[in-house]
């Protein structure tokens, strides 16, 4: 692929898709290793984005080094990979940092009826699965390593605080801003987490392709159940309910009662938006749900014991806010589901 072109791979309509037994169906032209009732193809070429170049001395081996980590992508089920300069941001934390290979994968996981009537709550669908940290870095890994053996520096990040990784996604030309505050990825819509490597190699950046998107769109602003979204863009956390259910202390009778049965996480903005219409699951490490999963029986999280809560729910991807915010967040969900005052708790 010639660096003197932007190009984006975009493979929207031809995404395979995972539906809620867990086939994936359209063909592809690669497989990768994976268990076998996911032996689906995963064709879909990563849009990586490598741009004008800076025809230095490494540029030749640059080139064939830019190539190597997209086709690497595509393998490993990346859904975009892109470069983005180090920005001041990024070096603050790593000064020798030059270039921040960012990648976006999907962790939209299949939708599934729930069987019984007992009250339940709600998780976002980014927890819903196996940790999308552990899956991203490990992918991350592998890119990494391509660049390690060039000589390279390397640090990978996922969800790293300090990090603006959405501006670092968009500066990488894999995603443009949504008002709602989410980055969108095509073929994708917003269901993406975001993970990168950053290195000291001086590699050619991308187009940026910031976009608003948004048009008269108001939906996500008008459905924000607290008012959270202040301008485009912009989110007050202190107001936004994944906010709340993440942090810790005593949360107002108010935002109780908007918390609705959300036990971890909010998805309303990204539900609501007409550009996550057409977007169906297609990453087969998260067509599983992990306990609790998307609807849990509230009582039964209530009632967890500690040594319950170590066992199962520690490691999933809801745990490491402690068994005393989730069972703070199900007594209030099941309050609010039930209409009648949150339980008190035993410790
Ligand atoms: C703290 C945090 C939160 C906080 C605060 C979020 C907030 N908007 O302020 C809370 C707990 C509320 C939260 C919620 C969610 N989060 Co969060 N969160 C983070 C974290 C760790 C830091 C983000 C941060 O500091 N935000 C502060 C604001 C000011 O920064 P910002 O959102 O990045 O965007 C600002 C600037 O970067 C700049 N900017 C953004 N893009 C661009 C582009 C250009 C070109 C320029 C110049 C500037 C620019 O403008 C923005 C406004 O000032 C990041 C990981 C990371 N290191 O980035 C994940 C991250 C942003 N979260 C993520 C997710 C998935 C979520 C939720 C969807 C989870 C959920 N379902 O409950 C919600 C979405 C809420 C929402 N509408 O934004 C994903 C984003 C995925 C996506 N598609 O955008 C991230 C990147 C984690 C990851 N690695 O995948 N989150
Ligand atoms: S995640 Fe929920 S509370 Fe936060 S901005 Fe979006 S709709 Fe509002
Ligand atoms: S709901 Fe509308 S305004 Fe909000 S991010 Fe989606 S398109 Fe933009």
């Amino acid at each position: 692929m010639g660096l003197t072109e932007a190009r984006r791979d975009g493979f929207g309509a031809n995404k395979p898709h995972i539906d809620a037994q867990g086939y994936c169906g359209q063909p592809a032209d690669s497989l990768i290793a994976v268990p076998n009732r996911w032996n689906c193809r995963l064709s879909q070429r990563p849009q990586v984005v490598a741009a004008v170049s800076t025809a230095g001395r490494f540029s030749g081996r640059i080139e064939l080094m830019i190539e190597h980590l997209r086709q690497l992508g595509r393998e490993l089920g990346l859904d975009a990979v892109g470069i983005a300069p180090a920005t001041e941001e990024v070096r603050r934390v790593y000064p020798w940092a030059r270039s921040v290979v960012c990648a976006a994968i999907s962790y939209l996981p299949p939708e599934r009826p729930v069987s019984n009537n007992a009250p339940r709550g709600w998780v976002a669908r980014f927890a819903r699965s196996v940790d999308y940290h552990v899956v991203l870095r490990a992918k991350l890994d592998k890119l990494a390593n391509v660049l390690a053996s060039a000589g390279a520096r390397t640090e990978i990040c996922v969800d790293t605080n300090p990090l603006p990784e959405r501006k670092l996604a968009v500066l990488a030309g894999i995603a443009w801003r949504g008002w709602n505050g989410c980055v969108f990825v095509e073929g994708c819509g917003s269901w993406v987490a975001l993970g990168e490597v950053v290195t000291d190699l001086d590699l050619p950046a991308a187009s940026v392709v910031e976009a608003d998107r948004c048009g008269d769109c108001r939906d996500c602003i008008e459905a924000c159940p607290t008012g959270a979204i202040t301008a485009p863009y912009i989110v007050d956390r202190s107001r936004c309910l994944s906010h709340i259910t993440q942090a810790g202390g005593v949360i107002s009778d108010g935002m109780k009662a908007k918390l609705g049965d959300r036990i971890y996480g909010c998805d309303t903005c990204q539900e609501v938006c007409p550009q996550n219409g057409e977007v169906v699951p297609t990453t087969p490490e998260f067509a599983e749900d992990v306990f609790p999963g998307a609807n849990p029986e509230l009582m039964p999280l209530i009632e967890l014991s500690k040594a319950e809560f170590d066992d199962r729910v520690r490691h999933s991807s809801i745990g490491w806010i402690g068994r005393n915010r989730i069972r703070r967040n199900a007594a209030i969900a099941l309050g609010n589901v039930k209409r009648q005052p949150a339980p008190l708790l035993s410790s």
